[in-house]
């Protein structure tokens, strides 16, 4: 099995057009509740989807459509899924948090952390009735705070099994820098417990790629799990709709939003001293200004774009490929937005 960047570029451009697609129609009103996107983590699922094969395991978080879409599950079944039509991926009831496709292995969660215990079952299945086969488990940063992740990274370490265990860190837990609550190191942390690990760039997808080469040979040759701590950003910041975001993008649009019930908490005649309203304004203007500094500003983080710049050199093939990658989403989306008959 050799790097083939045209083929991971392609896996993590569908994604993206497909996320980009579900955004708009969650703009318009068509889908329901929150919505988490894993635009900007594309580099980390294509890099490890691409060496699952039949009878591996995924284990997904909150932002598992990126996954499913790349190891291979019907498109138009995941946006009606979505829509919540009733012949969808999980009969319309799951939501984008709740996917899961029994006949690809794979169970989302919307439990921050779930994904630890899931996949090491799935491994621990896999011992006895796929040899050979592997388990992955992808979660962000602030499912490594969680209780139930390091039971199972210290479990898988203990009976040896097959997982993988990916952090896709973008440093934020919703609002929460997950530096200010986190001691230590994670790749420590994991080595504690006695799992391998391998820090990767989470931007670069051939570096991600070659990780997981050999984290999947050693899980599949029975030598045990390994954690993959990949740096990213999202994009959209949490959720689509995110309000930090959209006050950086839009100000005067967004800031009166803010500013005004804000002022009036702050000067409300009953609630907390003096000394805690200021502390929690400074608190929101923080935030403001760290969003402002984000990396999640700078295009160069955009591991879908730097996988194109890579590929720069035959701009003829690139067409082609980027051209059939739309019309392929663009002929899902039509499918797909047919309406259910009543
Ligand atoms: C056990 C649990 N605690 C809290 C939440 C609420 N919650 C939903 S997403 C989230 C942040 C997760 O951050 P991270 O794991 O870094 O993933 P990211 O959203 O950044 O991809 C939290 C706290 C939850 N769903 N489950």
């Amino acid at each position: 099995m050799s790097l083939d960047l045209w083929v991971l570029y392609a896996l993590m451009l569908k994604s993206r057009l497909f996320e980009e697609a579900i955004a708009k129609l969650w703009h318009d009103g068509l889908i329901s509740g929150e919505m988490h996107l894993g635009t900007g983590e594309e580099a980390i699922i294509a890099g490890v989807v691409a060496h699952l094969r039949e009878g591996d395991a995924m284990a997904l978080d909150h932002r598992g459509t990126a996954a499913l879409l790349m190891r291979g599950v019907d498109p138009a079944l995941i946006l009606r899924e979505l829509l919540g039509y009733p012949d969808g991926l999980c009969g319309g009831m799951g939501g984008h948090m709740h996917l899961f496709s029994k006949a690809h292995l794979a169970a989302s969660s919307g439990i921050v952390g779930a994904g630890g215990p899931a996949a090491v079952g799935f491994a621990l299945s896999a011992q006895y009735l796929r040899p050979g086969a592997i388990a992955v488990a992808f979660f962000g940063e602030g499912a490594m705070n969680q209780g139930m992740l390091m039971e199972s990274m210290n479990l898988a370490s203990a009976w040896n099994l097959p997982v993988l265990f990916v952090c896709k860190d973008d440093g934020w837990a919703i609002t929460t820098q997950s530096e200010s609550v986190t001691g230590g190191d994670f790749i420590e942390r994991a080595r504690g417990l006695g799992v391998q690990a391998v820090e990767v760039d989470g931007r670069d997808v051939s570096e991600v790629w070659k990780a997981c080469y050999s984290a999947t040979q050693r899980a599949r040759s029975g030598q045990g799990p390994t954690f993959l701590h990949a740096r990213c950003v999202h994009f959209e910041g949490h959720f689509l709709g995110f309000q930090l975001i959209r006050m950086v993008r839009d100000p005067f649009r967004e800031m009166p939003k803010v500013v005004i019930p804000l002022t009036r908490a702050f000067l409300h005649p009953r609630g907390a001293a003096l000394r805690e309203r200021l502390a929690g304004l400074r608190k929101v203007l923080e935030s403001v200004l760290a969003t402002l500094r984000d990396p999640r500003r700078d295009c160069a983080n955009d591991p879908v774009r730097r996988a194109r710049t890579a590929l720069h050199m035959d701009e003829v093939r690139l067409q082609e490929l980027e051209n059939q990658v739309k019309e392929e989403v663009n002929t899902t989306l039509a499918s797909a937005l047919v309406e259910v008959p009543a």
